[in-house]
């Protein structure tokens, strides 16, 4: 008979926008591919559902909301995924998660409006990533690497302020990895493969944790 299969690995890319987050993430997908290691890409706000559809229409500009109400939208679209990320990862394959509650939190708090604590709350008890890797660029290089499409946040001097909320939220946090992300993608990629190949390994060994931000609660 078979042992049970060894779980993925919960992996999570942030960074400001145009970290590139996207291009590294389908990158990182077609090397574990081509390493016979399962795989499977995700990414957040997940625009196809309902709530996605709310948060796109905020993010064009085409609807208003209240911060309040938006960063709720943000997270609710993470727990409604939860329950198929959850079961992707038991079947094991290693999930890649382009934004999480990261975002979430950067972003709101970016704006001043409300406390880290706050912020985090909704998201608390989500799935615990075993690796969160950081692009780490300066707002000057992210800028200059293609206009900013229009949406709402893609201005350089809320970048900066998402830039310290990040910043600060990695401080103390044992499972996040800061990559330099103003290097060539050759060099970004060698990075990348390498932490996410030993999170893959340590991953087998570990239960999967559903209790983000509960313990630093
Ligand atoms: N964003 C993303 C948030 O403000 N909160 C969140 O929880 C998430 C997941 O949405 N500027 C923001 C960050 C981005 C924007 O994401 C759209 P992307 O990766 O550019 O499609
Ligand atoms: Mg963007």
């Amino acid at each position: 008979m078979m042992g049970k299969q060894p779980r993925g690995a919960l992996v999570v890319f942030e960074g400001i926008d145009r970290s590139g987050k996207t291009s590294q993430t389908n990158l990182l997908n077609g090397a574990l591919s081509a390493r016979g290691i399962p795989s499977a890409l995700r990414r957040f706000p997940d625009r196809t559902t309902p709530t996605g559809l709310l948060i796109s229409s905020y993010l064009e500009g085409q609807k208003n909301l209240s911060d309040q109400v938006i960063h709720l939208l943000f997270s609710s679209n993470r727990w409604e995924a939860t329950s198929e990320m959850k079961e992707t990862l038991e079947s094991g394959t290693t999930l890649i998660v382009d934004r999480y509650a990261y975002s979430g939190v950067a972003y709101t708090a970016a704006k001043g409006a409300a406390d880290l604590d706050w912020c985090k709350a909704p998201d608390r008890g989500l799935l615990t990533p075993d690796l969160v890797i950081y692009f780490d660029i300066p707002t000057s290089v992210a800028a200059s690497r293609a206009e900013y499409g229009g949406e709402r946040y893609e201005k350089v001097e809320f970048q900066e302020k998402v830039r310290s909320q990040f910043a600060k939220l990695g401080e103390g946090d044992k499972r996040w990895a800061i990559v330099d992300a103003a290097r060539p993608g050759e060099d970004i990629h060698e990075a990348v493969l390498g932490l996410v190949l030993e999170a893959v390994e340590r991953a087998k060994n570990e239960p999967l944790r559903e209790d983000l931000w509960v313990s630093d609660y």
